[in-house]
């Protein structure tokens, strides 16, 4: 089989984001561009003569394509052998957690997560160390590097192969391995959370609507909870993966998930409501009529986690993102354990949990994981919560009011500007960075400063050092806004703008947080000057 060497020229803009490369499909599909790509990510990361890749992706349109690609640039760089999910299938937890269970040198993950798919939407592709994890900010920066000398890529002269057809192949003197995208990940479920208890919780009549929002998570849903745990037919709904996510935005939030919560405020609503995105690391989650947030869930989770087998023993230490809000230290602190505040992205939470030093992490955007695997997981988050329902006998919204009884609320919400020219927005948090060194003690719009600077990071354990991660503004009253910049966009810039409020009066429990965040919205507006600077006077996203 001939072995091509493919002479290319650097790409420009292959610069990794929050969570590996993502751009249009349109751009991915350019001549040279997944190639040049790929094998900026072999260089980077050393070669891969000799080693084992586990490859998968979310089932957008293109992904069956590009793991065609992947596999002859693989095999003529004379990768060992390459673990692959039936179809190109595996949710990213899954893909996280074969390669640590085979012991694989790395991984590609095909995805753009939680962006819409098709031939005008959004593809994404990123790089997993052997710990399963997505590839450090050192590891990026290093493919990066590679993106603008590459003059040459590898590839086998090949024919495609069935991805669906499971077992062993072989391309030249690599192995190619299909394997069920699910089961695996379905055996770890089990070795985490009380099945027995869960099955029977529904055994009992508990009943459930889980979105899989025509994204990956629908075959690991249907195993797990239908299959598994003994949830009725029809409890997975939008369960089969289509290369558009059913012309949908798999975005597990109250606005893309609108059918389920729309279900669960209903009069005939189900006890329980879960979605999750496109490539299954996002959850959300909701209760009767009541809606919790991602900061809420990790929380929930870090307080009764001990109830599910796999945490019996305790969390070692729990970590969030800087954005999130900060309900968990609060409960972190109850229990006397550490918690971490980290920049926005998984990959910063991979070294506390390799060195032991947290169990439970998430974010505001969704996200929650364990030291189960080394990426958020949707389902796994799920299930947690049907353990702790199960084990608790009370219901979504009687955790919640417990929990806020006990710890606060941080009422929370985070307010989206897409599509923002890039200049603008720039210049927008440039001002702003400007002022904060002047901004203690000052008033704005009734609300005192209490501290205003921008997000720098010490990783813990290797001592890297990650500056510009975001401005953070703080008020007297235990209030707090907090401006970003996407690293997952693909066109033109969002603008983040996070608001908390925490309350500890418990006749203020079970506000509107529209009304709470009213008026640590109109401060930070006021100071970043958000609406002449950008021309934009409403956010696209609330959530
Ligand atoms: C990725 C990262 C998350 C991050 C999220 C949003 O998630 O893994 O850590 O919170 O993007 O990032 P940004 O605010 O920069 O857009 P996913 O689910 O998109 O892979």
């Amino acid at each position: 089989m001939p072995m091509q060497n493919v002479r290319t020229t650097p790409i420009e803009g292959q610069k990794p984001g929050t969570s590996g490369l993502r751009k249009k499909t349109a751009v991915f599909r350019r001549p040279h561009f997944l190639e040049n790509y790929v094998q900026s990510i072999f260089d980077g990361t050393g070669g891969v003569e000799g080693k084992t890749l586990v490859i998968g992706g979310d089932g957008r349109f293109f992904n069956d394509a590009a793991i065609q690609i992947i596999l002859r640039m693989a095999c003529a760089n004379s990768a060992a052998k390459c673990v692959v999910g039936q179809g190109g299938l595996l949710s990213t937890p899954a893909a996280s957690h074969l390669i640590r269970l085979r012991k694989a040198d790395g991984g590609l993950i095909l995805s753009a997560s939680h962006n819409p798919g098709g031939p005008d939407a959004d593809f994404g592709l990123k790089y997993n160390g052997p710990n399963g994890g997505p590839a450090t900010e050192a590891l990026t920066d290093k493919i990066y590097e590679c993106t603008k000398t590459l003059v040459l890529y590898k590839i086998a002269a090949a024919e495609d192969l069935d991805l669906h057809k499971l077992g062993s192949h072989k391309l030249e003197n690599m192995v190619i391995e299909i394997v069920d995208p699910v089961a695996d990940y379905a055996d770890l479920m089990q070795t985490i959370v009380d099945f027995p208890k869960i099955r029977q919780l529904f055994a009992d009549g508990f009943t459930m609507c889980f979105d899989a929002m025509h994204a990956v998570t629908g075959p690991y849903a249907h195993t797990v909870l239908e299959d598994m745990l003994g949830a009725p037919k029809g409890t997975v709904i939008n369960g089969q993966p289509s290369p558009d996510f059913g012309k949908g935005h798999p975005d597990p939030n109250p606005i893309w998930a609108k059918t389920l919560m729309d279900k669960m405020h209903s009069a005939d609503a189900p006890d329980f409501g879960a979605a999750s995105d496109g490539d299954g690391d996002r959850n959300m989650i909701v209760g009767r009529g009541a809606y919790v947030t991602p900061s809420d869930s990790l929380a929930l989770l870090t307080a009764h986690a001990h109830l599910a087998p796999g945490y019996r023993d305790g969390l070692a230490g729990v970590a969030r993102s800087m954005p999130t809000s900060r309900a968990v230290d609060r409960v972190a602190e109850s229990l006397g354990i550490g918690c971490f505040e980290t920049p926005t992205g998984w990959k910063f939470f991979g070294n506390l949990l390799d060195a032991g030093k947290v169990t439970l992490c998430g974010e505001e955007s969704a996200g929650t994981g364990s030291d189960h695997v080394r990426e958020k997981d949707g389902l796994w988050a799920v299930l947690l919560w049907l353990n702790i329902l199960a084990e608790t006998g009370k219901s979504v919204s009687e955790l919640m009011a417990d929990l806020w009884k006990a710890h606060g609320r941080c009422y929370y919400s985070r307010l989206d500007f897409e599509g923002v020219d890039s200049d603008k927005a720039m210049t927008m948090m440039d001002r702003l960075r400007a002022k904060l060194d002047g901004l203690a003690g000052s008033t704005i719009g009734g609300l005192t400063v209490a501290a205003a600077d921008e997000f720098a990071y010490l990783d813990p354990v290797d001592g890297s050092q990650s500056t510009g991660q975001g401005i953070r503004i703080t008020f007297a009253g235990d209030a707090r806004a907090v401006f970003r910049l996407s690293g997952t966009g693909t066109q033109g810039a969002t603008i983040r703008l996070y608001l908390e409020q925490l309350e500890t009066n418990t006749d203020r429990l079970q506000e509107a947080p529209d009304a709470v965040l009213t008026a640590v919205r109109d401060a930070a507006l006021t100071l970043s000057d958000l609406v002449a600077m950008t021309g934009r006077s409403t956010p696209d996203v609330i959530t």
